[in-house]
């Protein structure tokens, strides 16, 4: 029978000269297909070969020889549509072989890249035994085209229920979902660097931070949806340390006491550049209380908002009741507020005199990701400053809206990740994130 192996080795081409002036090594990447839903280990990652005991290539078998191989140049695994459910319990000691997938920084600092074919149709599925995935310091992951779904983090480490990430990981057109943390980031708790591209983080749930629990030296978030997911405190995402959030939305999230929508610690740092923060709501089991139905800002910690809208947010399970936010926010530029009681604004100039503005539900208006539609009418539509211009806060402008529509639209930017009346382009349905 013909051998299964995937094993397949690209020697870049080199320019033989060139290279050798410069002096910059050949790179060689290595390219695993996965070829199975199953969940098996690798039988020997001293080969080099993705290969398990039923002879095929598996998305776990493909981690482990990758965790395994060292090269200068990209590990990538592709992986075809199909759902890929976890079935190896957790072992104690866990690791790369039982429970979750783990990527490790053994044989150096690998770069591996996962691609699969569209979040719609290319599911890993956690199976609730463990969460889904794990990488570890000094790993670097890219994932792409994928859905993490329904992994379960417990005692003894309560902690990223589809994603613990404490190396540097990427996810684009990726949808993070139906996920449990028994502690803190449902959906992803992230402590190396993150990016978050055209993603979905929707439906998770956990005690601290529903969708996210951000502890990275710096997390990204752009053109991105946190959406529906819970929590006691921190609905959507807690960012503890330093986050950028850039023509990003944040909707639907709920907390039992407060922050519905966005929690910024004490200490944290958090630059918001036309986000969108609607409809959360703070105390959702309408006992004991809670504040901050959108967010939730510690008086000394950093919330610098650029054209950023936060409205229509609420309290006790209600949106539209209630402040917006609690605590201390900046308003580096013009930024909408609904209910401003509870929120003390530094810059008041900027954010003065504007009520809650008129915003349509969330959903599919194009682009990878769902968002909330200005309606004709918003006070949102043309009213960025025009002192600051349409631009993010390493003061680099931002050409597009959260679906790739261009800006700017109309006589200036608007305020939030939605531009009225621009139009984003056809959605790539191999990438298309699977919203309906
Ligand atoms: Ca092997
Ligand atoms: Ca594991
Ligand atoms: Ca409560
Ligand atoms: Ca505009």
């Amino acid at each position: 029978m013909k051998s299964n192996h995937t094993f397949r080795q690209f020697t870049a081409v080199v320019l033989a000269t060139g290279m050798l002036s410069t002096g910059i090594a050949a790179r060689a990447d290595v390219l695993f297909n996965v070829n199975s839903v199953a969940d098996e280990v690798d039988d020997n990652t001293a080969d080099g070969n993705c290969h398990t005991s039923s002879n095929v290539c598996t998305l776990r078998a493909a981690i482990m020889q990758a965790n395994h191989t060292s090269i200068a140049g990209v590990i990538r695994i592709a992986l075809p549509a199909g759902t890929y459910f976890l079935t190896l319990p957790i072992a104690n000691p866990s690791g790369e072989a039982d429970g979750d997938l783990n990527v490790l920084a053994a044989a150096g600092e690998n770069r591996i890249s996962i691609t699969g074919g569209g979040a719609a149709s290319t599911i890993i599925n956690g199976n609730q035994l463990d969460g889904v995935l794990r990488t570890d310091v000094f790993s670097t992951l890219d994932i792409g085209g994928v859905t993490i779904r329904n992994g379960h983090r417990r005692l003894p480490f309560p902690f990223g229920g589809g994603i613990y990430g404490a190396g540097t990981l990427t996810l684009t057109d990726c949808i993070v979902e139906l996920n449990e943390a028994d502690d803190s980031g449902g959906g992803i708790y992230a402590t190396g660097m993150m990016m978050l591209i055209r993603t979905s983080v929707r439906s998770n749930i956990a005690t601290n931070g529903g969708g996210l629990y951000l502890s990275s030296v710096m997390t990204t978030i752009r053109d991105s949806t946190v959406y529906a997911n819970r929590a006691n405190f921190g609905g959507g995402l807690i960012n503890a340390q330093r986050m950028r959030l850039i023509d990003a939305t944040v909707s639907g999230n709920s907390a039992n006491d407060s922050g519905g929508g966005v929690v910024n610690t004490p200490g944290a740092e958090a630059f918001v550049s036309n986000a969108s923060i609607v409809a959360n709501t703070a105390d959702a089991d309408g006992m004991s209380g809670g504040d901050g139905g959108g967010l939730l800002s510690a008086y000394n910690a950093a919330f610098m908002m650029y054209h950023t809208l936060i409205a229509g947010n609420g309290f006790g399970g209600v949106i539209n009741a209630g402040p917006d936010c609690s605590g201390v926010v900046v308003a580096q530029a013009r930024s909408l507020f609904g209910n401003l009681s509870g929120c003390q604004i530094t810059n008041p100039q900027n954010a003065s005199g504007i009520t809650a503005s008129t915003v349509g539900p969330l959903q599919n208006n194009g682009g990878a990701t769902p968002t909330h539609a200005l309606l004709p009418g918003s006070e949102a539509i043309d009213a960025s400053d025009d002192a600051v211009g349409c631009i993010d806060n390493q003061l680099l402008a931002l050409p597009t809206d959260q679906r790739g529509a261009s800006r700017i639209a109309g006589a200036r930017c608007d305020i939030g990740a939605y531009e009225f009346g621009a139009i984003p382009p056809p959605t790539d349905r191999v990438f298309a994130s699977g919203f309906e």
